[in-house]
């Protein structure tokens, strides 16, 4: 029943499964993976595509064209798609101050030229999202950086690149990945919420979206569920990397459901209910201590764990006990406007309300989070 098959449309980045384990305190301890053998273990393992920074397929071939024939080689192997690729913009220390929003001009149009390259093979292999992580784009100092110069930049960059996807007739949107710090010391659209008031100020926002990741809005302390919500009530939500983070630390990149359970499940949830049929993305690191043949089965755990929490999802909403909790705590009433068709607010004057009565029910919450944590726990 957990077996994921290509219809769960489950993906993974070359450089999830590819991370060798390098951190800032010690060296590799697994070995380059080839992306022909990631594709058809993933392929095996029951995904539906993959993803990749252009600098992923040079893992083991350095010559781009030879590694570019090779990946397509083992994608037309093996049926696997690539819904979504991305730009590398933070492994070089040319990037060590940003790309789209380096102090350094030569920088800046170094990074387009990079980004334009790598668009044009994303189309090529069929690629319909088209992500920004903004690794770099930031500063340890508020003196480093003018801001509003940083964020003029990083509009004049969407732009060229919307227009440059729109005058080549690509099928292409863009998706914005936030990220509050790591690797400096604070990024530029640290959130969900920023990112969204950026996007309102672009020349094309219908092709920019969002791609939140859940590790990154939990580093900030923040509600993923929420945020996620928020990026589906916006039509934003273009695209998702889906792990695991305990709070306020580094980014851990853990299996997704490895971090925050109970969030994991309610944005599996959301996802399954209100309509998100984008990949489900894992963005997730094996652990460092993990060996070559620990990693598949890492692969494997963050898809069942997906699928488990989707059965639970559904057992939640179908459970009576449930459904009559959820009425109990009025949560269906919130869908009904506040003021009834035809009312204006001089209506609301006439209004026949009991304070004392409406601040003495309560909101029964605690069932059902119970509930939900029960059927979590595999009690229900
Ligand atoms: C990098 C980062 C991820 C981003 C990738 C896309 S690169 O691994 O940690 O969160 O999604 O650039
Ligand atoms: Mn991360
Ligand atoms: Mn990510």
């Amino acid at each position: 029943a957990y077996t994921p098959t290509p219809q769960d449309r489950f993906t993974f980045g070359l450089w999830t499964v590819g991370w060798q384990a390098r951190d800032p305190f010690g060296d590799a301890t697994r070995a380059a993976l080839d992306p022909v053998e990631t594709v058809h273990r993933l392929a095996e393992l029951g995904a539906y595509g993959v993803t990749f920074h252009d600098d992923d397929l040079l893992a083991v071939e350095p010559d781009r064209d030879k590694a570019i024939e090779r990946f397509k080689g083992a994608l037309a192997e093996t049926g696997l798609k690539v819904p979504m690729a991305t730009t590398n913009l933070f492994t070089h220390p040319v990037f060590k101050d940003g790309a789209f929003t380096s102090n350094d001009r030569d920088v800046r149009r170094y990074a387009l030229r990079k980004v334009i390259r790598n668009i044009d093979l994303a189309a090529e292999l069929g690629a319909t999202t088209y992500v920004c992580w903004g690794g770099r784009e930031g500063a340890e100092s508020d003196a480093a950086k003018d801001v509003k110069a940083a964020l003029d930049r990083f509009r004049e960059g969407f732009n060229l690149l919307t227009s440059y996807v729109i005058d080549k007739g690509y099928d292409i949107r863009f998706a914005i990945e936030p990220k509050p710090n790591e690797p400096r010391g604070d990024i530029l659209l640290p959130t969900v919420g920023h990112a969204l008031a950026f996007i309102s100020e672009l020349e094309h926002p219908e092709r920019v979206g969002l791609n939140p990741e859940v590790g990154h809005e939990q580093m900030a302390g923040l509600n993923f569920v929420h945020g996620i919500a928020q990026a589906l009530w916006h039509g934003k939500l273009f695209h998702i990397d889906l792990n695991g983070q305990h709070g306020p630390k580094y980014d851990q990149d853990l299996i997704f459901g490895h971090g925050d359970v109970k969030s994991a499940f309610f944005l599996v949830d959301l996802l399954e209910n209100e309509g998100y049929d984008g990949p489900r993305h894992f963005d997730y690191k094996p652990l460092r201590t993990d060996d070559a043949a620990d990693v598949w089965e890492s692969a494997a755990a963050n898809m069942r764990t997906y699928l488990i929490l989707k059965e639970k999802s559904k057992a939640f909403r179908a459970d009576p006990e449930v459904q009559a909790a959820l009425a109990a705590s009025r949560v269906g009433e919130l869908a009904q406007p506040t003021l009834a068709p035809g009312e204006t607010l001089e209506d609301l004057a006439r209004d026949d309300f009991d304070l004392d009565a409406a601040a003495e029910r309560g909101f029964h919450f605690t069932r059902l989070n119970q509930l939900a944590l029960e059927h979590l726990l595999g009690v229900r």
